[in-house]
């Protein structure tokens, strides 16, 4: 899986790409912004609400690559204990493994810019068992809100 980043300067964001064929003969990719405060819904965290969060299967070695198309960023989420910088022209590599299903969120914890307070990370760590059905589902039919998913 590669975390990029784009078009920052614009709205800031981080564009996600799984790379190892989670859906036969498909690249999955696609943009996670933050939600702004005037369309939250209760519960939901300010700064920390994205439209499209990041899945993840629990469980599973994961390997993250990570690069920047504008600016120096880094994306952190501590509950993993994960802080990767993101370099522009550089691809940086870590590894995961979770053992916990649940919401996690992080930051960009690099001073990258006027926005850099409104690019959060939004993780969902969800059972292997049912990690290809929560990604089928969510990028071939889902329209509603993933977090009403069970996990
Ligand atoms: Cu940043």
């Amino acid at each position: 899986m590669e975390i990029l980043y784009a078009n920052y300067l614009k709205n800031p964001l981080y564009t996600y790409l799984y790379h190892d064929h989670i859906l036969p003969e498909t690249t999955i990719k696609f943009d996670s912004y933050m939600v702004h405060e005037a369309e939250l819904n209760v519960g939901d965290l300010r700064l920390l609400k994205t439209d499209m969060p990041l899945f993840l299967p629990k469980n599973t070695h994961i390997r993250l690559l990570i690069t920047s198309s504008d600016v120096l960023h880094s994306w952190a989420v501590p509950a993993f204990g994960v802080k990767v910088d993101a370099v522009p022209g550089r691809l940086n590599q870590t590894s995961l493994y979770l053992k916990n299903t649940g919401t996690f969120y992080g930051q960009c914890s690099e001073l990258c810019g006027v926005n850099h307070a409104f690019m959060p990370i939004e993780v969902y760590v969800v059972n292997p068992v049912h990690f290809y059905n929560y990604v089928y589902i969510y990028f071939k039919n889902y329209t509603g809100d993933p977090a009403s998913l069970s996990r």
